[in-house]
């Protein structure tokens, strides 16, 4: 029997489909799909992608065969990509294909349910999603895990640690917008943690559709080697189906709610088109594959058998994506993509995870993911909820069971499971043990996300995930009587959300937030008064400015303080350089003692370093963060009865500024990386638009009626261009932007910056 070749018979009914295609796909899948030679285990966290050399698989010998059945039926998966791409359409048809709830309600539809994994009020008056949500489903006899993530880059944390515990991902693609910048910061994700990715081109019903253009984007711009698996039937508001090349069958989604998946011969009309993209296919995977390569030079055509092969060999060793096609929004062609997550994605055993090993000198090990093995876990998101902290965990190896007791390898408590269960969005189904390569969660638990825990036996920590800096702050002030609420309420949305940082101005008294952009903290502004009841008054959004020196500077300052009582003694000498970030550590500040001979005593250097680390905290310019500096202590002279620690960290703060200020210090700002697609009419009005910005144009984009204009933009520069955007191509623009990095500001700007501060300095006195 071929692949696929009794999918979906025709039996009437929503289940008996259901059950039709499950058992059908189950059998189809050949048998060496699931028992890939070690060499393809997919490395995580490992620059160089297709170097397998090690193996999850090593241990095979002693594992129990029902475990390994269980688990080469598990797939753990994350939905990631742009906003507004149909992440959250895509999962809720997912969850309805697999029967996991009994009706579809869309994001922003009518009937204003709004999707299931869009739980929040927040999320689902404004139709995006603001918090990844977990779900779990069944195709066939797989179960696949699903995370949904938010496509805005304001929650991009909520990708980062999606990305982190899955073994594969859905990148999603608009058939018309194709790879924005958004998707290129999804792709680096993605690849930051060497995540297997099936590709799927969304919204093939729009006028405009074209997903070939849209793969040859994830070539040239993703530079990711791509070919369509499939060819549309039908275009725009007449798609209806597709073609799969791997199978040579036409599939039609009917039925009410598109759960028929019928499968038929390809029409006629289309052979042609279909032969040359199945050439595509076979010349792309040639390049990456083996066999398929002598296949080619054959000039046969590969069987179905050895089309999936090859495909998941290549996609698991990061070497390949395949692309799918379809509309989320319509019921079209979403069968085959979970056909495809099974057929092509990791599972458990086959993806390599890596631990620290404190006992042993933080040496690397392999982690092996079956159930019978100590347990292992991350706890890689919180999330506070009416019965305490709900935790949730990867089950890297081991079970986690109810009532057993588990360590937490950071703080070395022993603690108790008292509830575990999985996550169905804002639901939850109480189970009593997982087992390895398993995704839930605890409840009732404290830690703090990114710990590990282990079943006491093994010292163990995982590597934690890469928490990009805030880039914008405001002043939150809460209106009427003092609540308790209002720290409660901080105190959560910090430990549960690493981008978002609290901290309060020393000299204003004022509570200051600070996260990812203006919506990341809009939110949070919202969610305090629905759920805690604190409103709050926001100041005017700032962007993090830091400041820095530009050249060396000596310093040379004497702090003498003699008049009554005990005297205050102490000299620093020495001098500030610029510094760069240090690849490695990520740190672009350092204190750098040279003193010898005893000058300044050993037991007052602590106290010098306290003093830098003061001066960074306010720069003597707009009272900013000062980073990209390093502080070399050269030499000193104390006192012996006026010297203490608090002179030399006074001595020390005061150098610092005196030497910053002769160092021609400079104001920096964040720059974005601003994308823009818009029909090609309004390309002028946005060129000029960005131009006013201070935008710098770097590259701009036409393909057929739109163009796509990307430019480096201060985010200062940035405030209400959405409105500007939206009013400039009469709604028909989109926009995206991320952090790119930091850069000084023009003299003109700074000179104005420097002058409000002091204006606003000298008002407080
Ligand atoms: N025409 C069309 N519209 C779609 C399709 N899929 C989703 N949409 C629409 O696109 C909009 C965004 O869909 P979502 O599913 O919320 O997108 P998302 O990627 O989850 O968005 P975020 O989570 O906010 O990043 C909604 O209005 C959907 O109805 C599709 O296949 N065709
Ligand atoms: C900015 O965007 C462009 C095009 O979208 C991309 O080529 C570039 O890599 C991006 N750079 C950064 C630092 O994000
Ligand atoms: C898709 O299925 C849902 C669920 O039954 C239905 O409400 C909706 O109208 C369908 N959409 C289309 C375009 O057929
Ligand atoms: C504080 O928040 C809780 C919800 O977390 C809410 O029930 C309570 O009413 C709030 N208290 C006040 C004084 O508003
Ligand atoms: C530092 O200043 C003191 C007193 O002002 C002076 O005696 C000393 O020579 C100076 N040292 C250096 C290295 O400039
Ligand atoms: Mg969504």
């Amino acid at each position: 029997m071929s692949f696929a070749s009794s999918l979906f018979g025709g039996l009437p009914g929503r289940a008996a489909a259901f059950r039709q295609a499950a058992s059908g796909l189950a059998q189809s899948i050949p048998r060496q799909a699931f028992s890939l030679p070690a060499v393809y285990t997919c490395q995580r966290f490992q620059s160089s992608s297709a170097a397998a050399t090690a193996t999850a698989d090593t241990d095979d010998d002693n594992v129990d065969p029902k475990d390994l059945a269980r688990l080469r039926k598990l797939r753990n998966i994350g939905i990631s990509a742009h906003i507004d791409s149909g992440k959250t359409t895509c999962t809720e048809r997912i969850l309805f294909y697999t029967g996991r709830i009994k009706e579809i309600h869309d994001v922003r539809g009518r009937d204003g349910v709004g999707a299931k994994m869009d739980s929040m009020d927040l999320e689902r008056e404004k139709g995006i999603t603001i918090q990844s949500a977990a779900t779990y489903a069944s195709w066939g006899d797989n179960n696949i895990n699903i995370i949904d993530t938010p496509g805005h880059v304001d929650f991009t944390i909520e990708v980062e640690r999606a990305l982190r515990v899955l073994d594969g991902a859905v990148l999603i693609l608009c058939s018309v917008s194709g790879v924005q910048s958004q998707t290129m910061t999804v792709d680096r994700q993605m690849r930051r943690y060497g995540v297997p990715r099936i590709s799927f081109i969304n919204k093939m019903d729009r006028a405009g559709a074209n997903p070939f253009r849209v793969i040859d984007q994830l070539r040239t711009k993703l530079k990711l080697p791509a070919a369509a698996l499939q060819i549309p039937i039908g275009a725009e508001d007449q798609f209806r189906g597709v073609v799969d090349l791997t199978t040579w069958k036409a599939y039609y989604n009917e039925g009410e709610h598109g759960e028929n998946l019928v499968e038929k011969d390809i029409p006629a009309e289309l052979m042609d088109f279909a032969t040359e993209k199945r050439q595509e296919l076979i010349e792309q995977l040639a390049d990456v594959d083996d066999e398929i390569a002598d296949i080619f030079l054959m000039e046969e055509i590969p069987t179905a058998e050895q089309f999936m092969n090859a495909i998941r060999r290549t996609t698991l060793s990061l070497k390949f994506t395949p692309v799918l096609m379809g509309s989320a929004f319509k019921n079209k062609s979403v069968q085959p993509l979970l056909n495809a997550i099974v057929n092509y994605l990791p599972d458990p055993t086959q993806v390599k995870n890596t631990a620290l090993d404190i006992s042993n000198d933080e040496k690397p090990v392999d982690l092996s993911p079956y159930s019978a093995n100590p347990f292992v876990g991350l706890a890689f998101k919180l999330e506070e909820g009416r019965y305490g902290q709900l935790t949730y965990m990867r089950i890297y190896q081991g079970t986690l069971k109810r009532g057993s007791f588990i360590t937490n390898v950071k703080t070395g408590k022993k603690i108790k499971v008292p509830r575990l269960v999985r996550m169905h969005a804002s639901d939850m189904e109480d189970v009593d043990e997982l087992g390895a390569g398993e995704i839930g969660a605890i409840f009732g638990v404290d830690c703090a996300s990114g710990d590990t825990f282990t079943d006491g036996t093994l010292k163990y920590t995982m590597t934690s995930m890469y928490v990009p800096e805030p880039v914008i702050s405001l002043s939150l002030n809460p209106v009427g009587r003092e609540s308790p609420n209002f720290s409660k309420a901080l105190n959560r949305f910090q430990k549960e959300d690493p981008t978002f940082r609290v901290h309060v101005d020393k000299e204003s008294k004022e509570t200051i937030i600070s996260g990812m952009g203006e919506l990341h903290l809009q939110i949070y502004v919202e969610r305090m008064k629905r759920e805690y009841n604190v409103e709050c008054t926001t100041g005017k959004p700032q962007v993090a400015f830091r400041e820095t020196i530009t050249q060396p500077a000596k310093f040379n300052y004497t702090h003498k303080k003699q008049s009554g009582g005990a005297g205050q003694f102490g000299r620093v000498i020495g001098s500030l350089e610029p510094m760069k970030m240090d690849e490695e550590t990520g740190k672009d500040i350092a204190f750098e003692n040279r003193v010898v001979g005893g000058n300044i005593p050993t037991n007052y250097i602590p106290a010098c370093e306290k003093g830098f680390m003061d001066a960074l905290e306010k720069g003597p310019l707009i009272g900013h963060p000062v980073n990209g500096i390093r502080m070399i202590l050269d030499d000193g002279a104390a006192h012996a009865v006026d010297s203490s620690e608090m002179a030399f960290r006074i001595a020390t703060k005061n150098a610092f500024q005196e030497a910053f200020a002769k160092g021609r210090p400079t104001i920096l700002e964040p720059i974005m990386n601003v994308s823009i697609t818009a029909p090609t009419e309004f390309q002028g009005s946005v060129i000029g638009g960005l131009n006013k910005r201070k935008g710098t144009i770097v590259d701009t984009d036409i393909q057929e009626d739109f163009f796509t204009v990307t430019a480096d933009v201060p985010l200062n520069d940035m405030f209400g261009y959405s409105t500007e955007l939206r009013s400039a191509t009469q709604g028909k623009g989109e926009f995206s932007m991320e952090y790119k990095e930091h850069q000084p500001v023009q003299t003109f700007v700074q000179e104005q910056l420097v002058q409000e501060y002091k204006k606003k300095e000298a008002a407080k006195k």
